[in-house]
């Protein structure tokens, strides 16, 4: 074909999501939130709010409620653009738990069992292991194959999932053709799992207590609290050795994700210095790294009905595309015609 007669290539889609479960943290930011923005200009990127993966465990509806709006307007001040992104809510598009409920059918209890995210909420809630927090893995698979998406932005921690995601387009695309575009993810090389500051060989969660994140939303002084708090270790020398020195290595990650230069440079730059001057510029790096998103998200956050309309907005162009791929889905099935 000539070049004037090529039809235009069509844009890749990357989806990703994030569970309205509490302030979203320095994790979030540095392993998912932070490189959505980064990718917008090359894809065509849907964000979502994913508040029905978020009652896998239980919340209080007045808070979900006003965290599923202050997610929308972290995505937006983390500068994701909403007049060329789709920002909007889970519960919103109902492909995507009629999707879910199709492709549970297409998932082994084998497969489900073995997951490392259902195996530590259910010991961290073991008063309610429900059916929801077994398959959360499956309505994770519907976000991402309804819109037939290329790339999957995550912390690493979401790797196992993906790959649950794709052996079940590859299982269905095996039965009924090619229904679903296979996604790739897309992990950070640093920062893509940041750990706990109160016990570094955990991962970095909002909804575990307070003194174990920094939360996006923290000012200055809070961060710089949290950060000389931080778990170390009692050896005194500034490497980059997860394994034997997850605290000092946790706090070179993210320095290095935060612009701070390579680790083997953080190293040289540290070598003598003590673990106070090494959490102090930490602090520094992470201070000014919020500051902008901070003064953005309280701009938005002041105007409910502004992000009101993008979400609705942004719902109603989901469920477009969504219900393209479940109709499509339904048919191959077998479900009668409407
Ligand atoms: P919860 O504690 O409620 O399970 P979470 O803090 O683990 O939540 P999610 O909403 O499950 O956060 O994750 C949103 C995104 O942030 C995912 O892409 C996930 O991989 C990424 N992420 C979460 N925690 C970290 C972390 N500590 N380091 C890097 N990436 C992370
Ligand atoms: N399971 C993810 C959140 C999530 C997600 C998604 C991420 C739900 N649906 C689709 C990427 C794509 C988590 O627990 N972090």
């Amino acid at each position: 074909m000539s070049e004037m007669t090529r039809a235009p290539e069509k844009r890749k889609t990357i989806f990703s999501g994030i569970q309205p479960s509490g302030t979203l943290t320095l994790g979030n930011y540095i392993g998912a939130l932070r490189n959505f923005a980064r990718l917008q200009d090359d894809y065509d990127c849907i964000f979502c709010v994913v508040d029905e993966h978020a009652i896998t465990v239980r919340q209080n509806p007045a808070d979900l409620r006003r965290r599923c709006l202050e997610l929308a307007a972290i995505y937006i001040a983390s500068g994701i653009d909403p007049e060329k992104n789709l920002i909007y809510c889970q519960s919103h598009v109902s492909a995507h738990a009629e999707l879910a409920w199709i492709l549970n059918c297409f998932t082994y209890m084998g497969e489900l069992s073995r997951m490392t995210q259902f195996k530590a909420k259910s010991a961290a809630h073991a008063d309610n292991i429900n059916a929801g927090l077994f398959t959360y893995p499956v309505l994770m698979a519907a976000d991402i194959l309804l819109y037939q998406t290329d790339l999957v932005p995550v912390g690493v921690d979401q790797k196992q999932h993906l790959e649950l995601c794709r052996d079940i387009a590859i299982r269905f695309n095996g039965v009924y053709g090619d229904v679903f575009t296979v996604p790739e993810g897309y992990i950070p090389k640093v920062g893509a799992k940041i750990m706990s500051l109160q016990d570094p060989t955990r991962k970095m969660s909002k909804s575990d207590p307070e003194e174990t994140f920094i939360s996006l939303l923290d000012g200055p002084d809070t961060i710089r609290r949290k950060l000389k708090r931080a778990v170390t270790d009692s050896d005194a020398s500034i490497r980059f050795d997860p394994e034997n020195k997850p605290g000092v290595s946790n706090l070179l990650s993210i320095m290095s994700a935060l612009g701070a230069g390579e680790i083997s440079a953080l190293e040289t730059e540290f070598e003598g210095l003590g673990y106070g001057e090494l959490k102090s510029r930490a602090a520094d790096c992470v201070i000014a790294a919020l500051e902008p998103l901070q003064a953005e998200f309280r701009r938005l956050i002041a105007d409910k009905a502004y992000l009101q309309g993008v979400i609705n907005a942004s719902a109603e162009k989901a469920g477009y595309l969504a219900n393209k791929t479940l109709r499509k889905v339904q048919k191959k099935v077998g479900f009668a015609a409407r």
